[in-house]
């Protein structure tokens, strides 16, 4: 586990013993964005606390599961990594069809990713659940130089908590090594956070790869995530359906689902949050 995940357990478990005993209410979240950002490294980081070098794209989607532990609730997330190929884009709405939450990601070296994102917060503005929590996510924040790193006030911090989180958890753990370092900072920290604001989305900067900000990410989509909203939902749908398994089942179809990064069997008691 890494120290990001670590340190939001400590954070909020004394808080979070009243909820341990509470039913976890399903979230469904869809990542979004460009190949090759890092949506299914970013879910991987989440779900499992690893990272793959060169992960291989994906085909469709994948389906994940993890909870995530609040003061008063606890979401499980059902996550629907996308593919980000131009090929499977018409697929996208059966994924965000009905979602509580969507991370858009972007690589923070690649201006044009920033462009796709801004294109798909846009198709969920108009077309997804008009309630959607929507988080911005600046990816592979552990590529930039510390001279490419662009003017954002707090980067610094930024690159010296890395440093520690690539210590403790070794994520990578190739000859590549973190941080990486030597790339440039395409997406300045300002705009994007600018954007975010403007069309009220969340907004983080993440490394899949040392796992800076994840958890705080999906904590802090979970928080803005109305609980009440999904509690009606599924005490109408809780008779008909059953649980969530069978309506992530119906949302699956049509789509590639590919069980084996399916965590569900290992999150219940693993909670990253
Ligand atoms: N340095 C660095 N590399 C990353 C990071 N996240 C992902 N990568 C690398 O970027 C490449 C693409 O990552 P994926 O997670 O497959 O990207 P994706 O967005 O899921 O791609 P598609 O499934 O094709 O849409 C892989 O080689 C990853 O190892 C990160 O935070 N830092
Ligand atoms: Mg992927």
């Amino acid at each position: 586990m890494s120290s990001n995940a670590q340190s939001a357990s400590s954070s909020t478990a004394a808080a979070a013993a009243p909820a341990a005993t509470q039913k976890p209410w399903q979230a469904k979240l869809v990542l979004l964005g460009e190949a090759a950002v890092g949506k299914s490294s970013v879910v991987l980081r989440f779900v499992s606390d690893e990272y793959t070098e060169n992960k291989e794209p994906t085909i469709g989607a994948a389906f994940l599961t993890q909870k995530c532990r609040l003061d008063n609730a606890i979401i499980k997330f059902e996550i629907w990594d996308t593919a980000g190929q131009e090929r499977f884009h018409s697929l996208a709405p059966m994924y965000y069809r009905n979602a509580q939450a969507s991370a858009v990601v972007y690589d923070v070296t690649k201006a044009s990713s920033f462009e796709k994102a801004k294109s798909w917060v846009k198709e969920l503005q108009r077309q997804a659940n008009p309630n959607i929590v929507i988080a911005l996510v600046g990816n592979k924040i552990d590529l930039l130089s510390e001279s490419g790193s662009g003017s954002a006030a707090d980067d610094d911090d930024e690159e010296e908590e890395e440093e520690d989180d690539a210590t403790t958890t070794g994520a990578g753990g190739n000859s590549n090594g973190t941080p990486s370092g030597g790339a440039t900072r395409a997406v300045p920290k300002e705009e994007a956070a600018a954007y975010a604001q403007e069309g009220g989305l969340l907004f983080f900067e993440t490394s899949a790869k040392t796992g800076q900000g994840v958890v705080e990410l999906f904590t802090e989509i979970a928080k803005k995530i109305p609980i009440d909203q999904i509690q009606s939902q599924q005490q109408r749908s809780g008779n008909a359906n059953g649980n969530a398994a069978g309506a992530s089942a119906s949302a699956g179809q049509g789509g590639l689902r590919l069980g084996q990064n399916d965590a569900r069997g290992g999150a219940g008691e693993g909670c990253n949050c």
